[in-house]
């Protein structure tokens, strides 16, 4: 399923807008060709009912969380429009055979970009369904050729106090923010590396130029503004399991049989509905079990949250 952009796109910003839509009709064409090698999005979202449908960009695009700029959702939006995006690199090192340096723009060009339609559920219990536009993670990670001792990555976002006011102040969590997965959570196919949703460029508020999105854990495991990406042997240290490990834990696997400590996760409020509407129940693994549970077998999910 491929969604037009919805608004125009200011021409200041984007530059290499002809770039996407290049992009957008190649996905399109394979698509309809059936051609392997882009995601066969039915495939994605195969066995969930109802079938998904996108939360409007609008709402995706103005109540965000990032802490870096603000704590309340409503602000971040105007915030995160002074952080610079340009000449991104990525920084790729630790368990790996060929670690380097990688500027964006030469990681997209080696890249096919896929459209995924996802469920995405905050661990504060709102959720929306976003079309991303991104790569599968194993794709960047095979190119620099993890060695079996890799048996955990570590995100690094970027750290701009300059840009971000919560950094240069110093408050709330450690800056930069880190999360990590398991190496075979992030070699998952369903785990990929956002630059743009509907359609379009990723905006400043969603984590531009590069973010994580790995639909099956609550949202803050899914990471913005990637500088850096470490493989390693030991379990890194994640930023809200640090600061509050009791609330969250390294797992953070969407799961409405194990509460938060202060609210139930039993069900969820997707963007957009009225206050008073029905609520919908939230679903093990984010509704993603039939691809992700095996990942867990044996495992206390209770234990392990
Ligand atoms: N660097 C960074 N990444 C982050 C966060 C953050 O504060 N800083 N917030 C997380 C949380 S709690 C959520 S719910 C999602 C929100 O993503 P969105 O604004 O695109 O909806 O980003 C996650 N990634
Ligand atoms: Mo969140």
């Amino acid at each position: 399923m491929l969604i037009k952009p919805k608004a125009a796109i200011s021409s200041a910003e984007i530059t290499d807008e002809q770039h996407f839509k290049q992009r957008r009709s190649l996905i399109k064409a394979l698509l309809a060709s059936g051609a392997s090698g882009v995601l066969p999005v039915a495939a994605a979202n195969a066995g969930q009912t109802p079938p998904l449908s996108a939360t409007p960009a609008e709402l995706v695009q103005s109540y965000n969380n990032y802490y870096e700029f603000a704590f309340d959702k409503e602000s971040v939006r105007d915030l995160a429009q002074a952080l610079p995006t340009d000449q991104w690199s990525l920084e790729i090192g630790g368990e790996v055979e060929k670690p380097g340096k990688f500027y964006l723009e030469d990681i997209l060009r080696q890249q096919p970009l896929e459209e995924r339609l996802y469920r995405f559920r905050c661990v504060e219990a709102w959720s929306m369904v976003v079309p991303w536009l991104g790569f599968p993670l194993q794709r960047l990670l095979a190119q620099v050729k993890p060695l079996s001792s890799a048996k955990f990555v570590k995100f690094t976002s970027v750290y701009q106090p300059e840009f971000m006011p919560n950094q240069e102040r110093g408050l709330m969590l450690a800056w930069p923010y880190v999360e990590a997965l398991r190496i075979d959570e992030a070699m998952h196919p369903l785990t990929i590396l956002a630059t743009g949703m509907y359609g379009n460029h990723l905006p400043k508020q969603n984590g531009a130029p590069l973010r994580l999105v790995v639909p099956w854990k609550y949202g803050f495991k899914s990471i913005k503004a990637i500088v850096k990406i470490e493989l390693q042997s030991k379990p890194p240290v994640t930023t809200w399991n640090k600061s509050a490990p009791h609330e969250y834990g390294f797992y953070a696997n969407v799961n409405p049989d194990v509460s938060h400590p202060r609210w139930s996760q039993a069900t969820e409020r997707p963007l957009g509905s009225a206050l008073f509407t029905a609520r919908r129940n939230t679903e093990l693994f984010n509704g993603y079990a039939e691809q992700v549970a095996s990942l867990y077998t044996n495992m206390d999910l209770r234990h392990f949250f």
